[in-house]
């Protein structure tokens, strides 16, 4: 018999090999993929953050951890997708220059899919020219972006004032999303929304249609 507790275990010990067998040992059990996702790889990943800062772990078992929780989500994405769903919009999300850290971008990926949204995904370390092109090229309602380090959140101001000066500001909203980020920063960068979850950017993005 399987338990969460083995997943977040697996994550918090970066066991990528053994995760998939996991998971379809806990599917065949009957769990739900969201409740995987969240008592599983989410808690598993809310143990390695306080670790990692108190100098328990260390950089290459915090980055086994990520890939195990990221070939996790891969794994449940397609069962939490639902099928020929009508499009509910686009967006275009990725996380601004400088910033490698992708889980919780991931995350709000997998949730605007699984809600119908097309997402056009830029991966890590975007620069602002490359979100402004992305966004005259897709078109998107939503361009989201995401940051996990103080030192880069500068760069969302950036790819906001760069739209500007590209003419596309009116054209996009904007919603910003990640640990240190806050409601209060998306305002005085003039961003459109905050989100401090997958959940609440599905919701912003569901306003904007
Ligand atoms: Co990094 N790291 N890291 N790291 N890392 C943090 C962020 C840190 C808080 C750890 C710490 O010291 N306590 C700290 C930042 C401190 C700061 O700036 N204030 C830090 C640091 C310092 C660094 C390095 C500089 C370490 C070094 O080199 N000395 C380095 C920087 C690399 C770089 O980016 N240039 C670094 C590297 C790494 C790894 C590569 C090892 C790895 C990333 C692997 C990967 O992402 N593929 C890593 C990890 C895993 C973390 C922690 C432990 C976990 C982050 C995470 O994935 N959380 C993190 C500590 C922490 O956050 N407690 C830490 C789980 C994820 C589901 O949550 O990303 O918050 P989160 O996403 C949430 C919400 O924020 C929101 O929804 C998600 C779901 O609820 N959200 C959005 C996220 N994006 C959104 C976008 C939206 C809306 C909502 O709209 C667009």
């Amino acid at each position: 018999m399987i338990h969460f507790e083995d997943i977040e275990a697996a994550v918090i010990e970066g066991q990528h090999k053994e995760v998939p067998k996991l998971i379809a040992q806990l599917l065949d059990q009957g769990a739900a993929p969201m409740d995987i996702i969240k008592n599983g790889l989410l808690s598993g990943m809310g143990i390695v953050g306080p670790r990692f800062k108190s100098g328990e772990m260390f950089m290459p078992e915090v980055m086994l951890s990520a890939k195990t929780m990221n070939i996790g989500l891969d794994i449940l994405k397609p069962l939490i997708v639902e099928g020929d769903m009508e499009s509910a919009g686009k967006a275009v999300l990725g996380t601004v220059e400088s910033d490698l850290h992708d889980i919780g971008k991931n995350l709000v990926k997998m949730l605007l899919e699984s809600s119908g949204f097309q997402v056009v995904d830029l991966g890590i370390d975007v620069s602002a020219e490359s979100f402004v092109e992305a966004v005259a090229e897709h078109k998107p309602d939503v361009l989201g972006l995401a940051a996990l380090l103080t030192t880069t959140m500068p760069n969302m101001r950036k790819t906001i004032e760069l739209l500007e000066e590209k003419g596309l500001r009116g054209s996009v909203k904007v919603l910003v999303g990640g640990a240190p980020v806050s409601e209060d920063f998306a305002c005085a960068i003039g961003a459109d929304g905050y989100a401090a979850d997958g959940a609440a950017a599905v919701d912003f993005c569901r306003q904007q249609q």
